[in-house]
């Protein structure tokens, strides 16, 4: 009984580390969107202007990335192959695999500060 409740207490100090973990790490990595059987994940994702935006592909098929606007657009990736692309604008950025263009994905870019923010006046 004794043993189990320690185990438990193990697993439980275990998984507050790995939370707190988890936690601290966009701050250290890119913001990444994984390619996985024929989907972006997060299809969807928000960063600010001058981020650098990473795709990996972890399909055993390649897979290519193009903005709608055609600002940017990748190689043919393979498996495991990275794309990045810096958002330096601010704007929201839809594109699509070229090769399956059913997968589809959305960048939404803030700009860096409130202040450079378009806000409409009459909201101060
Ligand atoms: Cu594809």
């Amino acid at each position: 009984m004794k043993a189990s409740t320690a185990i438990l207490g193990l697993a439980f100090a275990l998984a507050s580390v790995a939370q707190a973990a988890s936690s601290t790490m966009p701050a250290t990595t890119p913001p990444t969107i994984v390619i996985d059987k024929f989907a972006f994940t997060p299809g969807e994702i928000t960063v600010v202007a001058g981020t650098t935006v990473v795709w990996l592909n972890h399909d055993q098929t390649p897979h290519a990335i193009a903005a709608r606007d055609h600002s940017f657009a990748s190689k043919a990736m393979d498996t495991d192959d990275r794309f990045e692309h810096r958002f330096a604008t601010a704007g929201d950025f839809s594109y699509v695999c070229s090769l399956h263009p059913f997968m589809t994905g959305i960048v939404h870019v803030r700009p860096t500060s409130p202040s450079a923010a378009q806000r409409p006046r009459h909201l101060k």
